[in-house]
């Protein structure tokens, strides 16, 4: 990684960052192909993005008029990836623990606030806006223009070096910096369908790199709050209950990445019983513990985490399906 003006690349990885880029596009190149998804309905039960907010993605500009660039940058979890994958920890995707069980929306918007006070000290008049998520922005497509990767044919942002495994967040700025625009990188799948066949659910559309979004286990164990019936296929998958790597793990280009870090779980003590939630105890314990918790508790025993989203009722939709699937295998 290279060095961002005053900042060093060595700090910036002591952050936790892969890489970073630099864009002055406020435009996706990537629109057309959006709206054509939701066109098609693929979002799924996903509303906010066929909502009124879909057009606000045109342009960065409608979410912050002062853009002039953006600064992005790639946060790994690939530590937590390498340990899940060595132990054959799946049930949950590893972003969740991957910043010491942090949600990554608090653990983050710190990480960039502090880039954004070192930019300062050199560039007084300076202001940001964070976009990390939540904001209805194209941030593969951000991450794109900013040089750090392509679209997979799992629609994952891949970079060439890295893989897939982090988390794309960004410093929309309201100057240009000394900054060269990036060279773009179109393509390195080439034939491989690995991802496409892999996936249990049949959700990914490897022509149209893109996915069906009712289809992803993805959706169903983060994004559906209420009992609901699991995606066919569901029933083949490695027993993800929150979240799913699947299209990623078998991804060529993780293999390198992941080869080169030491696989570390980091938890602090506050948050050490997720460990044994999801990889120490039998399911039917687990939605024991669940059930006796009232929804109040349960959110908070989990708020500050990632597993917070889908509430009692979501996890307890997400367990009784694994329950379902393992009865299936077992007959
Ligand atoms: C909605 C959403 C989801 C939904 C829908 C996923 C989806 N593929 O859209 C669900 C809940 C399923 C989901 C799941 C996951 N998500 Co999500 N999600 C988002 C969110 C909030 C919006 C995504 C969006 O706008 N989708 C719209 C559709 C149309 O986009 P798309 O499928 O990528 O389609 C694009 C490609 O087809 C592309 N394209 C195809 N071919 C070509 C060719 C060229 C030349 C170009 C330019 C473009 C292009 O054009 C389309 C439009 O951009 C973003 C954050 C954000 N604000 O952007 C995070 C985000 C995409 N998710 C992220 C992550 C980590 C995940 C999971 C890995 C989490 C997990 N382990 O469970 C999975 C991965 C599933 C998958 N294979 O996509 C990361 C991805 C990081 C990365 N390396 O790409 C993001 C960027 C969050 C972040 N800030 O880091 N997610
Ligand atoms: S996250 Fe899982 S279910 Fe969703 S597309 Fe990838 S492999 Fe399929
Ligand atoms: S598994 Fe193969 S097809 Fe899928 S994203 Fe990775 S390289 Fe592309």
């Amino acid at each position: 990684m290279k060095d961002l003006l005053t900042l060093s690349a060595d700090s910036l990885k002591s952050l936790g960052i892969l890489d970073w880029g630099y864009t002055e596009e406020s435009v996706p190149q990537s629109l057309d192909r959006y709206e054509q998804w939701v066109k098609e309905d693929l979002q799924g039960p996903l509303g906010y993005l066929s909502d009124h907010r879909k057009d606000l993605r045109k342009d960065i500009k409608n979410i912050y008029p002062e853009f002039q660039s953006a600064l992005v940058f790639l946060f790994s979890y690939q530590e937590a990836k390498k340990w899940m994958l060595d132990n054959n920890r799946n049930q949950v995707a590893a972003y969740t623990l991957g910043f010491e069980g942090e949600d990554y929306h608090h653990a983050l918007k710190e990480r960039l606030n502090s880039i954004f006070l070192l930019l300062k000290k050199s560039n007084s008049d300076l202001k940001h806006f964070i976009a990390l998520d939540t904001q209805p922005i194209l941030e593969r497509d951000l991450a794109f223009r900013a040089g750090l990767g392509w679209f997979g044919k799992n629609s994952m942002l891949i970079n060439q070096k890295e893989g897939s495994y982090f988390i794309i967040g960004s410093l929309l700025l309201n100057r240009k910096l000394k900054i060269e625009n990036p060279t773009i990188d179109i393509d390195h799948c080439g034939q491989c369908v690995a991802c496409v066949d892999a996936c249990p659910t049949k959700a990914i559309d490897g022509e149209a790199r893109t996915i069906i979004a009712s289809h992803c286990i993805s959706t169903y164990t983060i994004e559906i709050f209420k009992d609901a019936e699991a995606p066919i296929g569901f029933d083949k998958s490695r027993g993800e209950f929150f979240g799913c790597d699947i299209c990623q793990d078998v991804c060529p280009w993780n293999r390198k990445p992941l080869a080169r870090v030491i696989g570390a779980l980091k938890l602090p003590e506050r948050l050490s019983f997720l460990k044994d939630w999801f990889f120490g105890l039998p399911i039917n314990d687990l939605v024991k513990i669940i059930d006796k918790e009232s929804n109040r508790g349960f959110k908070r025993k989990l708020s500050g985490t990632a597993f917070d989203r889908p509430g009692k009722e979501g996890w307890l939709k997400n367990l009784k399906a694994i329950l379902s699937k393992s009865n299936r295998s077992d007959s």
